[in-house]
This record gives structure tokens, C-alpha cells and sequence, in this order.
């Protein structure tokens, strides 16, 4: 062939899977870097809600990379949205139909992380239309890894990611957070884990819900339940649990979409007594009418 017959090469199709591993990983490397130099600490609507320098830069990197890639997709970011379960819905309200939409939590676990308390994590996940389709957790303290694909399993470091076994309560270690709010929800996670604690092995409280519905895929914990969370903090981890085996509701027990507040994510086998236990101990964190 002449050489000047030749078509040059064109990449006609990008992984999004390697596009969102290459995201996490790179965030995650400059989140770690800047591990303990924090200089200016912000709250969004109280001194518990904090946001920093990194959680902005990360969030503007992560943006970049992905747009170099796909300059038509959608973007719903933690930090480009205002504080507030409000305008959380709302911006997912008008980004859910997007044939496209990256949903990002460019630091899940601020507090630990301004802290140096090492468990925290970039949550990165791709929806289609309104379904999630990949799904990256990245924990930069441990150099851990967490995939998954819609329909191909889940794997941390090429390692497939199956959910534990443990079929009773009694034999589950638990993981839940609490969330700011302190008129309805504080009471409610109060009642759910004075009705858990004598159920189960034990319950821990992390901080970082990506990292703790990662932890369900690779089945170091049995569960995890928490009230009045936000897409960006659980979408990848319900790709993760749905792809290891396990199982992902709201604490009413309808089916995980992108509109989840209050979440139940399981090895499936306790599923079913963990929703039972929450809504005897009233502790959904749905109001009654
Ligand atoms: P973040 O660190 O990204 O804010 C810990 O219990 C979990 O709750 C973390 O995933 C944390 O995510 C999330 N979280 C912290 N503040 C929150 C808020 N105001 N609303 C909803 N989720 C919050
Ligand atoms: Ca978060």
C-alpha cells in the first residue's frame, strides 16, 4: 500500500471502564498526595458538612479527564452541586434521563480524610440512561481498586469480588454511618442500631458509604444501612454489591435506582431480616403519613 493510502488510526471506542479506572486512580493519587496539608476548611450547612481545596480539585480533574474523552456525556459531581437533599434531587432530577451520566463522589469520607483517618475513597459511576452501567470505587490508603461492569462481574486488582455467605444476623458484622441531620434521621438511626446491636456480631461506622458498599462486594461485610445519603455517595458500590451477589434496596425494600436516599445493601442472604429489624424499630427513615 502507498503510504499515503494509509488511514490513519482512530480510537472508535473508548472503555468507559478504563476512562473511570484511569479517573479514580489518578484523583486518588493526587487526593493521597495532599493528605494532611489541607489549608483551607470549609463547612456547606454545618461544622460537621465539611468540603476542601481537594474535594473541588479532584471533582475539576476527574471533569476534565472524563470530558477528554466524551465530550457529550453528563456530569453530576458532589461538589458542583449545592449543599442540601434538595438540590441533590433536583440535579439528579434533570440529569437521570441523560443517555449518559458520570455520577461522582471525587472524596467519599471527607471527614476521615481531613482528619488522616485512612478510609476514605473516589466513587466513580456510569449510568445509561438512568441505569448504572460501571462502577469504580478507588481506596488510595490501601491502594485498592474495586470494579465493576453491568452484566461482568466486579473485581478488586483482577480478582472477582463475591459477596460472604453468612445467611443469619447473628453471624453478620454490619456497617451503617450517621447522617447530619438531627431531627428526624439522628432518632431513627438511633432506634435502628439499638434494634441491630444485640442481632448481630457487631456494626462499624467507617465514614465513606463508596468504600463500605465496596467492602459488601468483597464480602468483609455483611451489610450496611444508611439514611438520607446522596447518588454520588452509593451508585458504584450498588454496581459493585448487585455485580458480587448481593443485594441493594431502599430501607422500604424497593429496588436500587439512582433516586435512593436511604439504602440497604446486603449479601442478599440477611436482606430480608435486616429490613424487617429497621422497620419494627420505625428506623426506615421514611416518614410516616
Ligand atoms: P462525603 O464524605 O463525601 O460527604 C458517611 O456516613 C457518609 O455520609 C459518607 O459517604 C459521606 O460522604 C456522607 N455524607 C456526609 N455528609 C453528608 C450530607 N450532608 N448529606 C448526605 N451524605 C453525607
Ligand atoms: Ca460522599
Amino acid at each position: 500500500m502507498n503510504e499515503k493510502d494509509k488511514v490513519p488510526y482512530v480510537v472508535t471506542s473508548k472503555s468507559y471502564t478504563a476512562v473511570a479506572i484511569n479517573c479514580a486512580a489518578k484523583a486518588g493519587e493526587w487526593i493521597k498526595s495532599r493528605l494532611g496539608s489541607v489549608k483551607q476548611l470549609s463547612t456547606k450547612v454545618s461544622s460537621q458538612d465539611l468540603v476542601t481545596e481537594v474535594d473541588k480539585g479532584a471533582e475539576q480533574m476527574i471533569r476534565k479527564l472524563i470530558l477528554t474523552h466524551f465530550p457529550d456525556h453528563a456530569i453530576l459531581g458532589e461538589e458542583s452541586v449545592g449543599p442540601g437533599a434538595e438540590a441533590c434531587m433536583k440535579a439528579l432530577e434533570t440529569a437521570k434521563n441523560e443517555p449518559y451520566l458520570w455520577i461522582i463522589d471525587p472524596v467519599d469520607g471527607t471527614t476521615n480524610y481531613v482528619h488522616g483517618f485512612p478510609f476514605y475513597s473516589v466513587s466513580i459511576a456510569l449510568a445509561h440512561h438512568g441505569e448504572v452501567i460501571v462502577g469504580v470505587v478507588y481506596d488510595p490508603s490501601r491502594d485498592e481498586l474495586f470494579i465493576a461492569e453491568k452484566g461482568k462481574g466486579a473485581y478488586v486488582h483482577g480478582n472477582p469480588t463475591l459477596v460472604a455467605k453468612e445467611t443469619t444476623l447473628s453471624d453478620s458484622l454490619l456497617a451503617t454511618g450517621f447522617p447530619l441531620e438531627t431531627s428526624f434521621n439522628l432518632p431513627q438511626n438511633m432506634a435502628g442500631l439499638q434494634a441491630l446491636l444485640p442481632k448481630v456480631r457487631n456494626v462499624r461506622a467507617g465514614g465513606s458509604a463508596a468504600l463500605h458498599m465496596a467492602y459488601v462486594a468483597a464480602g468483609r461485610l455483611n451489610g450496611y444501612w444508611e439514611l438520607g445519603l446522596n447518588a454520588w455517595d452509593v451508585a458504584a458500590g450498588a454496581l459493585l454489591i448487585q455485580e458480587s451477589g448481593g443485594q441493594v434496596t431502599d430501607t422500604a425494600g424497593r429496588p436500587y435506582d439512582l433516586s435512593v436516599r436511604n439504602i440497604v445493601a446486603t449479601n442478599g442472604e440477611i436482606h430480608d431480616d435486616l429490613l424487617e429489624t429497621l422497620s419494627k424499630a420505625e428506623a426506615t427513615g421514611f416518614r410516616k403519613d
